[in-house]
């Protein structure tokens, strides 16, 4: 435990405050829970936990998008009674590959800015539902799964039933009957149940189970990417992804780069920020961005498969040298997961590429999930914005664009594949306010 607060920095005391110390035997727990079960169905303002986790190879950016759908659910069960989102801790990212460093267990506060989070939905880190729901339990554990016999053709119905568990369960039981699992590296996190539920439908299908079939005050729904948005792009989504704002640090940070590498601040740019999320609404066009090009080349996975839609680093510095010569622009900052053969082979390519670069005890600091954060942001910010074909990385940028303001020919651009014929550009998404 303690080895995550190794670090002296004034920010990380912020957070040590917050964080309650992780407690409590199992009598505690059995003493706390009777009392409250006592009052099990009379209570309307009893606090119920609903905790969720997903599929282990999904990476960040498709994390994100499943906290949106978990956002909508909350919202609709707090309709009826008193819920809070607990934040599922971060860690074991099949991408997040520095070595060497601790990268299991890490809070949200340490991406994401808490209080803008909280002015959406009631959220609380692990380690609060931990001190605050009496120990390392959770009462009911639910594992979304399609259903065995696939779709019905031409009937769509949303439903939810509890079934047989198709994929072997990533959960055992202990001798004491307990389940054990990941549990976001929490080993001493324990099941009372787990059971498996066959999910068809948006997020908020599974509300009235959830409401009606148990009475469980700590549910987590594993593998929640089964469940989908009750409604992609509407004002719910949007007010949901306004309200993820990058932990400040992590904006410092990608802000002092922009001032000193890229000439880029602000005012100049006018992409104003404001503290509160709620306050802004702003209309595509105002934005002007820093004076710099930005490009996300996804790699890795994204060129294993030989994707039709991925470009070759030779095609990718053609159309880069296109773009700033055609938006005057002689600086280009650019964003890869590239492994360093290639990173040599884009520095051949792209003489005048800039980089975002941590130093050790900076990708300490900040850690893999921050630095692509970081990156995220410069990109953000820049005067124009080409990104990979469907990747989550490059939406994700979309959207913290469209949030600043920026004109939408500016930002919904993608790379195409060499021998790529209908190059389809990404879908312009706007913000419902
Ligand atoms: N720092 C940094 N990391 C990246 C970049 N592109 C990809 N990554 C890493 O690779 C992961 C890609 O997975 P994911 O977030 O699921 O996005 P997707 O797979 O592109 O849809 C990211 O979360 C990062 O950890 C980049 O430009 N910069
Ligand atoms: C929830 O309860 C209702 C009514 O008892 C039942 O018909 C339904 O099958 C239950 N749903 C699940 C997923 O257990
Ligand atoms: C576990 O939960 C399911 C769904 O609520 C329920 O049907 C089952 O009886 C529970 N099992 C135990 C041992 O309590
Ligand atoms: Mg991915």
């Amino acid at each position: 435990m303690a080895a995550r607060f190794f670090l002296g920095w004034s920010f990380f005391i912020l957070f040590l405050s917050t964080v309650p110390q992780t407690c409590c035997d199992e009598v505690q727990f059995q003493a706390g829970h009777s009392a409250t079960s006592m009052s099990l169905g009379t209570s309307a303002a009893e606090q119920r936990y609903l905790l969720y986790d997903v599929n282990p190879p999904e990476g960040f950016n498709l994390r994100r998008d499943v906290y949106i759908r978990m956002a909508s659910l909350l919202k609709t069960l707090q309709k009826t009674s008193n819920w809070v989102l607990v934040l599922p801790p971060w860690g074991r990212l099949y991408h997040w590959q520095s070595p060497d460093i601790h990268q299991i267990r890490i809070p949200w506060a340490e991406f994401f800015d808490l209080k803008s989070l909280d002015q959406n939905i009631h959220v609380i880190e692990y380690e609060d539902f931990l001190a605050e729901s009496g120990g390392p339990f959770i009462e009911q554990v639910y594992v979304l799964q399609g259903y065995a016999e696939g779709w019905k053709e031409g009937t769509w119905e949303e439903k939810v039933d509890q079934r047989p568990c198709i994929d072997q369960l990533m959960y055992s039981e202990d001798r004491n009957g307990y389940y054990r699992g990941w549990f976001w590296g929490y080993e001493e996190t324990r099941g009372h149940n787990v059971t498996c539920l066959s999910v068809q439908g948006s997020a908020s299908v599974i509300a009235a189970m959830l409401l009606k079939n148990t009475t469980a005050r700590s549910i987590m729904l594993d593998r929640a990417e089964n469940l989908l948005h009750d409604h992609y792009g509407g004002k719910d989504y949007w007010d949901t992804r306004r309200s993820m704002v990058f932990a400040k640090h992590l904006r410092v940070i990608g802000d002092e780069f922009r001032a000193k590498v890229l000439q880029s601040n602000d005012n100049a740019d006018k992409t104003i920020f404001h503290e509160d999320w709620k306050k802004v609404k702003g209309k595509p066009g105002p934005a002007l961005g820093g004076p710099y090009l930005a490009a996300h080349l996804r790699r890795k996975d994204f060129i294993w498969g030989h994707r039709e839609d991925v470009p070759s680093l030779r095609k990718a510095a053609d159309e880069i040298h296109k773009l700033l010569k055609k938006l005057k622009l002689n600086k280009v900052f650019v964003a890869t997961d590239a492994d360093q053969e290639d990173l040599q082979e884009l520095r051949k390519q792209i003489p005048e590429m800039v980089r975002f670069e941590p130093t050790w005890e900076e990708l300490e600091l900040f850690k893999d999930g921050g630095v692509a954060i970081i990156d995220q942001w410069i990109c953000a910010h820049a005067r124009y914005f080409i990104g990979t074909s469907v990747s989550t990385f490059s939406f994700r940028i979309h959207e913290e664009r469209e949030i600043l303001g920026f004109e939408p020919k500016t930002t919904y651009n993608r790379f195409c594949g060499d021998k790529e014929k209908n190059c389809e550009q990404p879908t312009h998404w706007k913000i419902v306010y």
